[in-house]
């Protein structure tokens, strides 16, 4: 069997991994003509970690991701919920930074023999089983991928998409030195929200031994705070403490809008859509790569022993199986999104922890966790 796989990141990597790892022969394209991940940090829970661990990355990414020993909301200089996480809590999670990951998950393709190809960008595929390319070229496979990302070219040419939606809340996401910012409560994830003198809101993340990830929201009407370069005045009025931190940003950093969509299916015949293609979502439960790894490891565990004309009703199956959770769990982060209720403290219950919670198909319970 052979797949055409649209999209380098993390859930075309981790789909190709594991056709590979199930005999296929796998082409991956990538319109950059880099392989590297874009962005600052990135959380990863128990499932993506589980995932990790099946497509042969976990060891790469346990090496140099960090394991903060706790998780506190802050809001206005006031702890509102802090729970243990990693060793002694009920929750795994490793913080890192996305180039991290991603060395990973690719140094976990290069050593399975998956063919890569940047500078290779797809404009469609068919339902038969085609990958439409840019120059021109007509790719036929057994099984087509569409992991494209949130403005899928792939999904949009077979006409998947049901709906999409902005968000108002933006993002600034910067990586910065650790500086004096370690040890005791600064080894932890801290939710820092400040709503005197002004509301605004820093997830700050130590990613490593002395990498810091910033997530720093401010409402889009507050221009002062919003701009690039970041005003450091503006943002150590509400968080003194993290002056340096902030003071090391200089002229770096991006604003970025929450996006969402959700699709009619997941496949058209021979060619599936995963990741933010599929099912992008707001940051809010941090399960958007982790859900975009579980589908695409299930996807290759859901063709497994499929004969080639029951691909299409074996998709079907897939999306059947897989798809309930991702939509509870986009439902529940557009519903943190748009409440700020993550202000109040993190939620810690199984409702917005059920994907993390999850065994994905094509992982053993057990084993490390
Ligand atoms: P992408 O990472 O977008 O990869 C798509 C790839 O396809 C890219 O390499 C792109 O260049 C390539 N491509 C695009 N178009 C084409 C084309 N036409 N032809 C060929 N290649 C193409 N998730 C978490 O699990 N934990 C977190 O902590 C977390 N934090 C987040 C914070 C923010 C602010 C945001 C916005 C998202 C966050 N997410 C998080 C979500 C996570 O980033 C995404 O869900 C994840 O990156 C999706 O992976 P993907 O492979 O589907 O898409
Ligand atoms: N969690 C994570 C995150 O990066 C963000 C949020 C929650 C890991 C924002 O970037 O609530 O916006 C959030």
């Amino acid at each position: 069997m052979h797949a055409e796989i649209a999209g380098a990141g993390f859930a075309g990597l981790t789909a190709a991994i594991a056709l590979r790892q199930r005999g296929w022969t796998v082409r991956v394209h990538e319109t950059n003509p880099e392989l590297r991940a874009f962005g600052a940090g990135i959380f990863i829970w128990d499932n993506g970690l589980r995932v990790l661990q099946a497509v042969g990355a976990y060891d790469g990414v346990v090496n140099g991701a960090f394991a903060a020993p706790g998780y506190r909301t802050q809001r206005d200089g006031t702890c509102l919920s802090d729970e243990k996480v990693n060793a002694g809590g009920r929750y795994r999670l490793l913080t890192m930074t996305r180039q991290h990951l991603y060395g990973a998950l690719l140094a976990a393709a290069r050593r399975v023999d998956i063919e890569l190809v940047t500078s290779s960008t797809a404009i469609g595929a068919a339902a038969e089983g085609v990958l439409h390319m840019a120059d021109g070229r007509r790719l036929e496979a057994d099984l087509v991928v569409g992991a494209d990302g949130v403005r899928s070219a792939v999904r949009d040419s077979l006409g998947l998409t049901d709906a999409r939606r902005k968000y108002l809340d933006g993002i600034i996401r910067v990586l910065v030195p650790r500086g004096p910012l370690k040890g005791g409560v600064w080894d932890e994830v801290i939710d820092f929200w400040a709503f005197t003198p002004r509301t605004l809101r820093i997830l700050y993340t130590p990613c490593g031994e002395d990498e810091l990830y910033m997530a720093m929201m401010a409402p889009v009407e507050d221009q002062a705070a919003s701009s690039i370069p970041v005003n450091v005045d503006v943002w150590a009025s509400c968080f003194p403490d993290l002056r340096p931190a902030l003071e090391a940003i200089g002229g770096s950093g991006r604003y970025d809008v929450y996006e969402t969509t959700t699709l009619s299916r997941w496949s058209s015949g021979r060619v599936a859509i995963v990741g933010d293609a599929a099912h992008a979502m707001p940051p809010t439960l941090a399960q958007g790569a982790g859900c975009a790894m579980m589908n695409a490891l299930s996807l290759a565990v859901a063709l497994e022993g499929v004969p080639r004309q029951g691909f299409g009703e074996a998709l079907m199956a897939w999306e059947a199986r897989e798809r309930p959770l991702t939509d509870h769990t986009q439902a529940s982060a557009a519903h943190l999104a748009k409440t700020r209720e993550l202000a109040n403290g993190m939620p810690w219950n199984d409702d917005c922890f059920r994907a993390a919670r999850h065994i994905p198909t094509g992982t053993v319970a057990g084993a490390h966790f």
